[in-house]
């Protein structure tokens, strides 16, 4: 089963949540999703309680050294998702970022301007989804080769 890590907005910003979510969901038809908790409030609560920042930055980058692909929501823009970005590009994995078309404040340079992503906008879920299976499909056949 391919292992996806998703990143998306916490401390930046939770106004796209719900969308995490439905992404989140799809996904976990395709594969496993290493970073449910980014969709659900609760569940970042209940995930990360007790644990020190280091400690969440460990495993959060434990999580993409053991995926399979990473696909990024970065209509909000976040260190955090950036950081995450960077640091699975200098582990050769393959990076799709998603841009909400009618919310985006505009990407930074440093996104939009780098050749080893992937970026797509997207104006509903369902567009979306159509855009990750053909990346999912495409490095499912990858990790065959
Ligand atoms: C609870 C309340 C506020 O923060 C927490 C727990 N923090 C985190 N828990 C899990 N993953 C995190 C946390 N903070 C950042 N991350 C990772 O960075 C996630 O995988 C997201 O993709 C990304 C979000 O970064 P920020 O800068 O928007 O927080």
């Amino acid at each position: 089963m391919i292992k996806i890590y998703f990143a998306g907005s916490i401390r930046s910003g939770r106004g796209l949540a719900g969308k995490y979510r439905e992404i989140i969901d799809m996904l976990k038809k395709h594969g496993q999703v290493f970073t449910e908790h980014v969709g659900d409030d609760i569940a970042i609560d209940r995930d990360n309680v007790g644990l020190t920042d280091r400690e969440i930055h460990d495993r959060d980058l434990e999580w993409i050294r053991q995926s399979d692909l990473m696909v990024a929501e970065v209509t909000i823009p976040s260190l955090g998702v950036g950081y995450e970005i960077a640091r699975a590009i200098d582990l050769q994995k393959s990076v799709l970022c998603l841009v909400d078309r009618d919310s985006a404040p505009g990407l930074s340079a440093m996104i939009s301007g780098c050749s080893d992503l992937r970026i797509i906008e997207y104006a509903s879920v369902d567009e979306a989804e159509i855009i990750l299976k053909e990346f999912i499909a495409e490095n499912q056949e990858s990790m065959k080769a």
